[in-house]
């Protein structure tokens, strides 16, 4: 069961949620948690990876791609679905274990029972495919009608996105292809459908779609199965004849058959697990949910392209512009490094791709260097709106500076690239672009920087910090601790190129137009940061100037004074804006990302203050907390947030509306969050200079925590024991290759 996420009633209620939780994904697409009868009113979405659509003046998002498994069930003329008819029973089922989504509904009818019985994946053995096995069983003979097809009028947020359509009926196969409205790149799906029972088949086309119509007299007891082979290209794909490949994608998999296909995926997933399972003895239900938050992060990872990363709400749909934000480096990277290093590579050459539009964002602000976009889309350009709140009250668009004012989103590009490095010490990495992007991220916060004369300090100014309810303020210890850092890495990469590749040096300098006037520059902006340090007396680290200043009150006090649950906290005229409260970690993770300079003293204060003041109102921060208190060796503090953590897409508490905007769908980064809270954290994994070390304290209840990670090219297993009578944990490194 420790693999098995489930639903075993209907309910309406949870449609939107299902949609998230149950979905499935290869990293080229992700298949939200639907039911076959679905359309776009319940959400349904093959949204792929890396292609985007502007409609109009709305903002850019991902392209849906048409549904390839609508599937309907008509019965003695009666359609039968979930959103038709109470079903008697429905049991709704991800297999996180093999990648497969399965769902058996049996409706009550005048004549007895009719069930329907399905299960899909979204291949990873061939990233274009989706296979669907479906069958119908009644109890008296019926007359059935199985209406299946592409459903090509998608779900869309900002759309619609697909224009152009036209269909093909092959001898064996249908086909739809469309354009997006905005860049015209095709986007094709064919799908083949087998049965081994007679029926009479006609295809109808409609304005958006094309079905197959299979008819049959059903006798009592019988099953009778469809079997779907869907392929997805577009114009992204390399492959020169994109609808050629994709009817060769569909044809090869018809041909091979479901169970086959099956076996070719399943391997896989086998492969994926044996080295990023993480056992967890002694509480199944999180075992269950660390296993799901890193079968989420296995269905995003563009295992099969250098040219994409991973949006903020995974492939669960247009949420958040299926943009890529500093999620993905400072909250899902680790994960991948440890233990799919070329997925890792992609991630990071995907910022260094997309440098040209940093270069452009930066010099469009007045800025030197390269600043990243705060909502990357495929080329780099940021998707983040001027406006990406809405007020509740008045249905007005609200201004927020998170595009503009972000800029701690260089930093963590840069704290990536390095960590990268430092753990793959691959060359590589800096001299194919790793280390322009790192000077040219130094040379933006230059340019951002003020020089304050009457103190003698370089301050970081006007900015937002990770915790987006207190926009614009002045010297934002984390962002600036981050420039430090930036710089560090910046001049620490130069010297190293100087000294191992001094022509690739030359040719860097020279490319950049780097002065050493201007290395100069870097190094007394350096030296002369100023950084928010520990107060004396507390040792608190106040998160921004003038923090201390703002209202001390409780959440309870904040929350009381809301008009709507929807209500946007922040920006203008939010009820955190006046208030210390604070939207998600920021000073806290500064400590935890600088761990070794901060001693336990200061962690411990930080983390009693700023805790009672946190919303946790982002995905991205109960993970923080526990790893900041696994740190500080105190994991009975961490524990709860570890599995509010790994929780998140199973239970859906998260946040779904930003005013009235619709922020809902997985969460990556809490995906990400729960494995180093467990890795980094409980198991007190350590990596420094390529030797490994843990410092495990485990939580109480559980035994044992085995793993593996990959190190520069070996694989290590880790395996940590808590003594049940003597409460001792000890644990193994052991290489295994
Ligand atoms: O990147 C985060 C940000 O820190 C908080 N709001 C949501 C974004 C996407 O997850």
């Amino acid at each position: 069961m420790d693999w098995i996420v489930k639903d075993e009633k209907f309910n309406k209620e949870n449609i939107v949620n299902n949609g998230n939780k149950f979905i499935t994904g290869n990293g080229y697409m992700g298949f939200r948690g639907t039911l076959e009868e679905y359309t776009k009113n319940e959400l349904v979405a093959c949204n792929l990876a890396g292609l985007y659509d502007r409609q109009g003046d709305k903002w850019r998002e991902p392209v849906n791609a048409p549904n390839g498994i609508f599937t309907a069930l008509t019965v003695d003329g009666k359609e039968l679905g979930v959103l038709r008819e109470e079903p008697l029973e429905h049991v709704q089922v991800l297999d996180i274990m093999e990648g497969v989504h399965r769902r058996n509904t049996v409706w009550k009818t005048e004549k007895g029972k009719v069930t329907i019985k399905s299960q899909r994946f979204v291949s990873l053995s061939d990233v274009h495919l989706i296979c669907v096995k479906l069958s119908v069983f009644t109890e008296q003979s019926c007359e059935v009608v199985i209406k299946t097809g592409i459903d090509g009028d998608v779900w869309d947020i900002n759309g619609p996105h697909l224009e152009n359509y036209s269909f093909e009926k092959g001898e064996k196969y249908i086909k739809l292809a469309a354009t997006t409205q905005e860049l015209k790149v095709t986007v094709v799906s064919a799908e083949i459908c087998k049965r081994s029972f007679a029926a009479q088949e006609t295809v109808e086309e409609s304005e958006k779609g094309i079905f197959r119509y299979i008819r049959f007299y059903a006798d009592p007891m019988t099953e009778y199965t469809i079997y779907k082979y869907v392929s997805v290209y577009t114009g992204n794909d390399e492959a020169c004849n994109i609808v050629a490949e994709c009817l060769r994608s569909a044809q090869k998999a018809a041909e091979e058959g479901y169970e086959k296909n099956y076996e070719a995926h399943v391997a896989k997933w086998k492969d994926r697990w044996d080295i990023s399972d993480v056992l967890i003895e002694g509480n199944d239900d999180d075992q269950l949910a660390l296993r799901y938050s890193i079968y989420q992060l296995q269905i995003i990872a563009p295992v099969h392209s250098d040219k994409l990363s991973i949006p903020a709400r995974g492939l669960s749909g247009q949420t958040y512009k299926g943009a890529i934000f500093w999620d993905t480096e400072m909250f899902m990277l680790p994960f991948f490094l440890h233990t799919a290093p070329e997925a890792a590579m992609n991630l990071v050459n995907y910022r260094i791709r997309t440098l040209h539009g940093a270069r452009e964002k930066a010099k469009y602000y007045g800025y030197k260097g390269a600043f990243y976009a705060w909502e990357s889309q495929e080329d780099g350009q940021d998707g983040c709106s001027d406006f990406n709140v809405t007020d509740v009250f008045t249905g007005r668009p609200v201004k927020t500076y998170f595009k503009d004012k972000q800029v701690h989103i260089s930093a963590a590009v840069a704290y990536a690239i390095w960590e990268t490095y430092k753990f793959t010490v691959d060359d590589r990495l800096l001299l194919k672009g790793g280390a322009e992007v790192i000077i040219e991220c130094a040379r933006f916060y230059y340019s951002y920087a003020y020089f304050k004369e009457d103190k003698d300090r370089y301050e970081i100014l006007d900015v937002i910090g990770p915790d987006e309810y207190h926009e614009r303020v002045n010297n934002n210890a984390y962002t600036s601790k981050m420039v430090y850092h930036t710089l560090e890495v910046a001049l620490e990469t130069l010297d190293l190129l100087l000294k191992k590749y001094p022509r690739e040096y030359s040719q860097l300098v020279s490319g950049l137009n780097l002065s050493r006037e201007e290395v100069l520059k870097l190094i007394k902006f350096k030296s002369k940061l100023y950084i928010p340090q520990p107060e004396e007396k507390t040792l608190v680290i106040e998160q921004f100037s003038g923090y201390n200043a703002l209202e001390d009150c409780t959440l309870k006090d904040v929350k009381s004074r809301l008009q709507d649950p929807k209500e946007y906290w922040g920006g203008g005229h939010g009820v955190a804006t006046t208030t210390k409260i604070i939207k998600q970690a920021d000073v806290v993770l500064m400590l935890y990302l600088f761990r070794n300079e901060y001693s336990d003293e200061v962690k411990k204060a930080n983390w009693q203050y700023y805790e009672p003041r946190t919303e946790h109102g982002s995905s991205l921060s109960p993970c923080i907390y526990a790893l900041l208190s696994c740190d500080i060796g105190n994991e009975e503090w961490a524990y709860p947030f570890f599995v509010k953590t790994a929780n998140m897409d199973l239970t859906g508490e998260s946040k779904q509306f930003a005013g009235s905007i619709y922020i809902g769908g997985t969460h990556p980064a809490a995906n990400g969050g729960a494995w180093m809270s467990v890795i980094l954290g409980f198991a007190g994994l350590q990596i420094n200079d390529g030797e490994i070390s843990i410092k495990p304290e485990l939580p109480e209840g559980w035994n044992r925590i085995a793993f593996k990670v990959i190190l520069r090219g070996e694989k290590y297993f880790i395996d940590i024991r808590k003594n049940s009578t003597t409460s001792m944990t000890t644990g193994d490194i052991i290489k295994i290759s």
